[in-house]
């Protein structure tokens, strides 16, 4: 018996049923990872124990040698992976990455440029009911009706009329590489700064598969647990120029103590991703991507801008006569994670969109490569056909379960006749 189910079997049994849930189900949330057992591991050692608020070599707080060595692994992999002068390894997670970086270059009332969550963007773009939307004033640019690109006259427009005081680049749903210096350009010619918002494609970008926006942009946020395969978090990079204001705005201006434990599982995570087994991986991930996304379109689904550069696609289920909510509950059914999504120029409501958003950068975590892709079309593609269906919904799940079951999930230490611990 473990620990934790002897210390509290109601959350132990939880935490059981959702590890059944990742090992058995196929997870195509965009993003999701799974981490390594080495990941895994170091956030949940004695470091979840340490307050250590400050920086290596300037805390408040005694005892913090060994918490220093960490924080500096960290933050000194962060620069060799992105080639980034600094990096703040603090943040919680990628709001916070993103608020750190307004607080050192915005005040309240100042403008924003950055893209509509309704075409791909995140809260924290200045959505209306985000901090970042209360705070600041936001204008917003899309993507071009037609091909469902960036519209970069859009952007240039807006800069020019709204004089933004900082220019946001990148998104949250969108499925092609995004250019950041021709971001730069309009934040240069309009006087803006840069930040670029990379959480979703990191992993691709510290694989030199997607262009980089570190040379170009003042600023650049992540998470590391999205196609960087790391634990939940954040960080930001930045010139050396703005580094002590950036550290400022995380601690104090935002942030108390860091989760050290947390800065040590990104620490390996940064490692990881300097390994040239990293750079195959992201390359498969694109590869996947765009299997799937021929093999969904072959099958009769609408994807937006066509098709996919990165990680992720978007999905018209309308073209099923579905919603994104049908589909995404007669997936989960079928043992298919996925999440409802709005896509461009979307007529119906965020709760019930025409969209699902589908990732495949867990999936090939396990080792799926394009083959399987295929097989995971097949049976997105049934799902949909079958939406009321329950008994095929339940056929699909178990050959799901079947098949998901010859791909272990790193850092899920599986279940054996004699019981294992709930991670
Ligand atoms: N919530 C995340 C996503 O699913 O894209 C963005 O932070």
């Amino acid at each position: 018996m473990s620990t934790l189910e002897s210390a509290d079997e109601a959350v132990w049994k939880s935490i059981c049923q959702e590890r059944k849930r990742q090992v058995e189900g196929l997870e195509l949330i965009a993003s999701e990872n799974y981490t390594s057992a080495a990941v895994m591991e170091a956030a949940g050692t004695v470091l979840t124990n340490k307050y250590a608020e400050g920086y290596p070599g300037r805390r408040y707080y005694g005892g913090c040698a060994h918490v220093d060595t960490v924080e500096e692994i960290a933050r000194s992999r962060a620069c060799e992976l992105f080639g980034a002068e600094h990096a703040n390894v603090q943040p919680h997670a990628g709001s916070q990455a993103n608020m750190a970086v307004y607080l050192t270059v915005l005040k309240p009332g100042d403008t924003i440029l950055a893209m509509d969550l309704a075409h791909g963007g995140h809260l924290t773009h200045g959505m209306h009911l985000n901090f970042s939307g209360q705070l600041y004033r936001t204008t917003h640019y899309g993507v071009r009706e037609d091909d469902h690109r960036i519209d970069f006259d859009q952007v240039a427009a807006l800069a020019k009329k709204n004089r933004p005081t900082i220019i946001v680049a990148g998104a949250s749903a969108y499925p092609r590489e995004i250019d950041h210096a021709k971001f730069a350009d309009i934040a240069r010619e309009n006087g803006a700064a840069l930040m670029v918002d990379m959480a979703h494609y990191s992993g691709l970008v510290a694989a030199g598969i997607h262009n980089s926006p570190v040379p170009v942009a003042d600023f650049v946020t992540s998470t590391s647990h999205k196609t960087l395969r790391g634990p939940r978090s954040g960080f930001v990079l930045c010139r050396k120029e703005h580094a002590r204001n950036l550290d400022r705005s995380v601690f104090p201006g935002m942030q108390g103590g860091p989760l050290m434990h947390v800065v040590a599982a990104k620490a390996i995570c940064f490692g990881e991703a300097l390994q040239p087994s990293f750079k195959q991986y992201a390359q498969q991930v694109v590869d996947n991507a765009q299997t799937l996304a021929e093999a969904l379109i072959a099958g009769g689904l609408r994807l937006a801008s066509g098709g996919t550069d990165n990680h992720l696609m978007l999905c018209d289920v309308t073209a099923m006569d579905l919603s994104g909510k049908i589909a995404e509950t007669a997936l989960e059914h079928a043992g298919i994670t996925v999440n409802k999504n709005m896509i461009p120029f979307d007529t119906r409501k965020p709760l019930d969109p025409s969209g699902v958003r589908i990732g495949t950068a867990a999936l090939t975590t396990r080792g799926m490569k394009t083959d399987e892709m295929r097989r995971v079309g097949a049976w997105i593609l049934e799902t949909l056909r079958n939406t009321e269906n329950k008994s095929e919904l339940t056929r699909i799940r178990s050959e799901v379960a079947e098949f998901a079951s010859d791909f272990a999930v790193p850092g899920i230490v599986q279940e054996t006749s004699a019981g294992s611990g709930p991670v």
